[in-house]
């Protein structure tokens, strides 16, 4: 059906989601408008659409019936709240795709361990046959997919794009955890958890996390949905850990063993035990699971090991964007160090208060900041340094490192004051060592 032809539609935000939806608003027959906040914007839009660059034109958005909002624009801009009050539709592109979407959906939020539980999850299907597509936050705008052939589509969504979704029924949906993140759009982390609690809505499997009462939904299940566990402790129930053995269970039955997996950490345990439950919820056999869980060898800039050059170990976890990911980095390398561990942090902190860290910065030796927060980061702990570039944090790092010791990148910050986002950032430290001597 072609439901929007002839309609007009105003996309706004003309990044990978903007993009996205005018390819597929354009093959839908749609009027299309682009909106983008930046005068100085290259864009390849076919030459049917009217792009307007610039401050929000309020009236012309007032006109549109339909906006699409890209989730890198707040829904309190000022120019969009005046389109809501006037009656227009302000919603998202993964609520567009929705709307679209004929197929299974997974759907995976919380403030840390996204991208690999949506890559994970995937594995799983696909060794157990089920054909997976992975879109969302991770780097797939969700309406490319619909074009592709798949049994099922694995979704990591941002609190972002929660925030402006409501129809999307998943065949199961997790918030794997909630620690601070972007309280430069929230009021405070109540807020941000309420976007990111929004993924349970339409989901017939909620997955949670047993140690984090903050991913629990607050009416209980609602609609008849039915709830799962998962957790580092032992549970007769939903997935469990057996600490002694490091078998991850299934209702009190062994699944697999968490040491024959090749991610690290206690936070990858939990990783491993919140896809298998999805993963299974969306058709995977155990089997699939297994082989999965033991050949996953993690995603780039998550904890990656760069090199190991005269004893010393490199660490690349510049996709450790908030707080919460930098303690996890921490607590789950701490004990494959025998020397000291040298952590190299600091970015734009989009808010955060870090007096949350310095526990976590207990179990470090020595601290390199840098980026637009270092001072903030640097003052958690007496002797930190501070540096201007990338290259100069590896530069001092090496100078102090001997063998055994560790060097960590794991920034607790987004990399946008310094660098074109977290990929960048973590192909310079990266560059940076390889080049070492
Ligand atoms: N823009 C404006 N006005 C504004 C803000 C942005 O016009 O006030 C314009 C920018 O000039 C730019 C465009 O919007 O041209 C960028 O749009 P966007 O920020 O929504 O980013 P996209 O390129 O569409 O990418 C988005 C996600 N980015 C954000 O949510 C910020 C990508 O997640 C995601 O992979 C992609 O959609 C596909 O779904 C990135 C991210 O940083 C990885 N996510 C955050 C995170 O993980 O912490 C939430
Ligand atoms: P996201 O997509 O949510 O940013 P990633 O899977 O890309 O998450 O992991 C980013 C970083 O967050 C990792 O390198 C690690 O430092 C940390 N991390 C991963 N999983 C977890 C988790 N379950 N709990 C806390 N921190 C985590």
């Amino acid at each position: 059906e072609r439901v929007l032809e002839n309609q007009q539609v105003a996309v706004v935000g003309l990044g990978l989601t903007g993009h996205s939806c005018v390819r597929f608003l354009c093959a839908q027959g749609a009027r299309v408008t682009a909106f983008d906040s930046r005068s100085e914007l290259k864009t390849s839009v076919p030459d049917t659409v009217s792009v307007n660059l610039g401050p929000f034109d309020a009236s012309a958005l007032c006109e549109t019936p339909l906006i699409i909002l890209s989730p890198g624009v707040s829904l309190a801009e000022p120019a969009i709240q005046q389109a809501v009050e006037a009656g227009c539709e302000v919603i998202g592109d993964v609520e567009l795709f929705a709307r679209f979407n004929r197929r299974p959906v997974i759907g995976i939020t919380g403030s840390n361990g996204k991208s690999t539980v949506t890559s994970l999850t995937a594995a799983m299907l696909e060794a157990s046959g089920v054909r997976a597509v992975c879109g969302g936050n991770i780097g797939t705008p969700v309406l490319d997919l619909l074009e592709q052939s798949y049994d099922i589509a694995v979704l990591e969504l941002s609190s972002f794009q929660l925030e402006t979704l409501s129809s999307l029924s998943m065949s199961a949906a997790t918030v794997l955890n909630i620690s601070p993140d972007h309280l430069d759009r929230y009021a405070d982390v109540q807020a941000y958890r309420q976007a990111k609690l929004r993924i349970y809505k339409n989901a017939a499997l909620q997955v949670v996390n047993r140690e984090d009462a903050l991913t629990l939904p607050e009416s209980g299940t609602e609609t008849g949905a039915s709830q799962i566990g998962f957790g580092l402790n032992e549970s007769a129930q939903g997935l469990g850990y057996r600490l002694k053995d490091q078998f991850i269970t299934l209702n009190g039955e062994d699944l697999l063993n968490f040491a024959q997996c090749q991610l690290v950490g206690e936070h990858n345990l939990l990783n491993v035990q919140a896809s298998a439950a999805l993963a299974l919820a969306g058709g995977a056999n155990v089997q699939g699971v297994t082989k999965a869980a033991a050949s996953f060898k993690g995603l780039p800039h998550r904890c990656e090991k760069v090199r190991e050059h005269n004893g010393v170990v490199w660490i690349n976890d510049s996709k450790g964007t908030n707080i919460g990911a930098t303690q996890a980095a921490i607590a789950g390398l701490r004990s494959q160090v025998q020397g000291r561990l040298m952590l190299i942090a600091g970015g734009d902190g989009k808010g955060a208060d870090f007096n949350q860290l310095q526990t976590a910065l207990g179990a470090v030796d020595n601290l390199i900041c840098l980026g637009k927060d270092a001072e903030q980061i640097a003052s958690m702990k007496p002797g930190a340094l501070r540096v201007a570039s990338m290259q100069a944090a590896v530069t001092a790092a090496d100078a102090m490192a001997k063998p055994g010791d560790m060097v960590l990148l794991s920034p607790a910050c987004a990399s946008l004051d310094m660098f074109d986002n977290y990929q960048q950032r973590g192909e310079v430290f990266s560059q940076a060592v390889e080049a070492l001597i």
